[in-house]
């Protein structure tokens, strides 16, 4: 291992950090492995370090075999934490935004209403939108809230931050239990992601409960998976 390593990588990280926020564009390569440890003089194990952080951030991305790529300014890493869309987009620098709402009071389906504590057909508010990040289309987002959480005018003017409207009620998100699977987009979707037919998405499903393990949404949402990754601590287990 070279000496001061952990200086080394921070060090390329905050240089290359600059690069890419003086001008490198989206998509573009990143000097190979060799030749970052040439320019920098470093080992190759913190060249690799120095790039593994830098996909942590956001701000780069890899393709196996073929090398490592200047992200896409609207890509969003997800870290494991129960945060919003809201919050995960202005961690990045960029700023939040809902288009194309939609907002019905339903009568809750058998799944919803299992996931939500209810008997089905039990009155649910559903909201439906594209989220965006700097403009740009990132998710299509689906909410199923129990009628009785919010008052009967929720959702009339537009909702920018959905758990910052809870919160205003009283209600804090505590816990939640989230699925991801791989997917693609069909025709319509494509159309509001702004993305050709068939590209690839994650599909996160999410039933989220209060301090009082009380269930207070049910949500779905459709990924772009060029603008999207996730990122996780793990912990090797005893
Ligand atoms: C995310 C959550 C959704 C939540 C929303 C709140 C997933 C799958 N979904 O989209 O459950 O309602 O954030 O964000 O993570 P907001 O406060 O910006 O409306």
């Amino acid at each position: 291992m070279d000496g001061n390593y952990e200086l080394k990588y921070e060090a390329m990280r905050a240089q290359i950090a600059a690069d890419i926020s003086s001008g490198l564009k989206p998509h573009e390569p990143l000097p190979s492995e060799r030749k970052l440890m040439a320019t920098y003089g470093v080992s190759r194990m913190t060249v690799r370090r120095a790039l593994a952080l830098l996909v942590d951030d956001g701000l780069v991305y890899s393709r196996r075999g073929s090398g490592t790529y200047v992200a896409d300014p609207a890509m969003i890493s997800k870290s494991l934490s129960l945060t919003s869309f809201s919050e995960d987009v202005r961690e990045r620098g960029m700023t939040p935004g809902a288009r194309s709402q939609q907002v019905r009071r339903l009568p809750a389906e058998a799944d919803v209403a299992a996931d939500l504590a209810l008997s089905p057909g039990a009155p649910v508010v559903h909201l439906e939108r594209v989220r965006t990040a700097d403009g740009l289309p990132l998710c299509i987002e689906e909410v199923w809230l129990p009628a009785d959480l919010v008052p009967a005018n929720f959702a009339e003017g537009a909702v920018t931050s959905l758990y910052d409207t809870l919160s205003d009620l009283g209600i804090e998100p505590e816990m939640a239990s989230q699925t991801i699977r791989a997917t693609v987009v069909n025709v319509e979707q494509a159309t509001q992601l702004d993305v050709a037919p068939h590209s690839a998405a994650f599909s996160v499903s999410r039933t989220t409960y209060a301090a009082n393990a009380r269930p207070i949404e049910r949500a779905h949402s459709l990924y772009r998976a060029d603008r999207y990754d996730f990122t996780f601590s793990i912990h090797r287990g005893a």
